[in-house]
């Protein structure tokens, strides 16, 4: 059977499931790999003085884990840089954010070419290979210029920008031509595919037709959307857990008149957590008969905490919290609980079950997992309401959820007293509807999905991988 080799930034403790720190990308390919298992290559996180360092292996049941240390400068320029400080802000269109250095895009390019260098030393004849995400895009233009044949996917884990903020990239064209090196890309929502195919249409005048293949001077380009998931089976059973119970119980003791609103988020501009925080502010000035009678318990996962910017907004919620607090807390009520410090995976799922409404408000988010892990984790008797981000991939989706606009801190003042007062068997029929979509479409079925795209041997070939590098 052919062996999966997947390609992230970072690895993820795969071995231990219940790890507090891993995003999103890290959770959902520690699920895919422990299914499939295979070979997993990223960055070790450790700085070297030597330059990139070669893969070191290690092996647990059925994934190896093979990562590179990267050289102090490839760190400062490619992650915290090109990575961290131009795609990601430009992807998430924040131009006003995103770092137009040229130096940037230099060591982004020689990371790749480390990374492909690594995957020559280990990859056989019949691996197929997956890619993950912004960090990268060339690798698989890199490949083929190391003359691996290999069937090689490409999946984009945030939103594809619109092609007017996208073309401010100096090298826009050559990620995009990069892409060609990949035998299918795979996006999240129909929207990014949309976005996607839009640049082809309008900047390069491009055939397309209804499969998602695309034509360039003769060479082909397979996208195609594939919305990432969990899997709700394991969400079901953490909040069967002891830890679960326990959060639980902490969660709800002395809580019994008053409703908790989540939020679990990682720090991070594109999460609209001011807005949120904004929204919560408005909501306890508009409608004084609520105080007391709801709270908002906000997680914030510290990340990228040597990017300026990431520093400035963990400072600025923690101030207006304080303000929140300050200005609307009573003796016997804490209006908003601001935790920056991590949770289990289990602890994690009885926190979700004990929420009365989860608040996702991102201003601009690739899916979102914490929505689907929100429903997931929910008791069916009696589940919480979904307010949801109609910015967020999810809400591609998840067509039952609450739908807020982060922007307009009215309506999503408002959002939170429909959430409160939602009768049962509302919340019961929307709850379903979601939770049907989540098991239909688990990270299993995306997985799955894209692997079979992926090794389809009817699928039409780029005639001249090798030329692609030398366009
Ligand atoms: C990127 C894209 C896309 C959070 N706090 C704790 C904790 N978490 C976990 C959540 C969830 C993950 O982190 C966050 O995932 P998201 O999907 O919400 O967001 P990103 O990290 O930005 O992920 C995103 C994703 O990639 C996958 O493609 O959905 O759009 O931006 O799993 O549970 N986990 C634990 N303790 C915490 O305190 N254990």
């Amino acid at each position: 059977m052919p062996r999966l080799i997947v390609v992230s930034n970072r690895v993820a403790d795969i071995h231990s499931s219940n790890a507090a720190s891993s995003g999103g990308l890290a959770m959902a390919m520690a699920g895919a790999l422990k299914e499939e298992g295979g070979v997993w290559l990223g960055w070790s996180g450790e700085t070297s003085d030597d330059g990139d360092g070669p893969p070191q292996f290690s092996t647990v049941d059925n994934v190896t884990l093979a990562k590179i240390d990267l050289s102090r400068q490839h760190v400062e320029e490619y992650y915290n840089g090109y990575a961290n400080r131009t795609l990601w802000p430009l992807f998430h269109h924040r131009t006003d954010l995103t770092s137009y250095e040229q130096s940037f895009s230099e060591s982004y390019l020689d990371v790749n070419r480390t990374f492909a260098q690594a995957i020559r030393s280990f990859v056989k004849p019949d691996d197929v290979i997956w890619v993950q995400d912004y960090h990268l895009i060339p690798l698989g233009r890199e490949l083929r210029a190391l003359g691996i044949d290999n069937r090689i996917g490409f999946f984009l884990h945030i939103p594809w920008p619109a092609r007017e903020l996208f073309v401010t990239l100096p090298q826009h064209s050559d990620l995009v031509w990069s892409l060609f090196g990949y035998d299918l890309v795979g996006f999240q929502t129909e929207k990014d595919l949309t976005a996607f195919r839009d640049y082809f249409q309008t900047e390069l005048k491009t055939q397309q037709d209804d499969e998602g293949l695309i034509d360039l001077f003769g060479r082909r380009l397979l996208a195609r959307s594939y919305p990432i998931s969990i899997n709700p089976s394991e969400m079901a059973e953490l909040s069967n857990t002891e830890a679960a119970a326990n959060s639980f119980r902490r969660m709800r003791e002395g809580n019994e008149e008053c409703k908790i609103l989540l939020g679990v988020d990682r720090i991070d501009y594109s999460k609209g957590l001011p807005n949120k925080f904004a929204a919560y502010n408005r909501f306890l000035e508009r409608f004084p008969e609520r105080r007391g009678t709801a709270k908002l318990l906000q997680i914030g996962q510290p990340s990228r905490s040597l990017v300026e910017e990431y520093q400035d907004l963990g400072e600025e919620l923690m101030a207006e919290a304080g303000r929140i607090n300050g200005r609307f807390g009573r003796l016997d009520w804490t209006p908003l609980s601001y935790h920056t410090q991590s949770y289990g995976r289990d602890a994690l799922a009885g926190i979700y079950r004990a929420a009365d409404a989860c608040l996702v408000t991102p201003l601009r988010d690739g899916m979102n997992l914490v929505a689907k892990e929100f429903v997931a984790a929910q008791d069916p008797a009696d589940p919480g309401v979904l307010l949801l981000s109609r910015f967020a991939g999810a809400a591609e989706q998840l067509t039952e959820a609450v739908f807020v606009n982060p922007y307009d801190k009215e309506q999503t003042a408002e959002a939170i007293v429909q959430a409160i007062d939602m009768p049962l068997d509302e919340r019961q029929d929307r709850w379903r509807a979601m939770f049907d979509t989540i098991s239909r479409s688990s990270l299993t079925a995306w997985k799955n999905n894209f692997m079979a795209d992926l090794k389809n041997e009817d699928r039409p070939e780029t005639p001249d991988r090798a030329e692609i590098y030398a366009f």
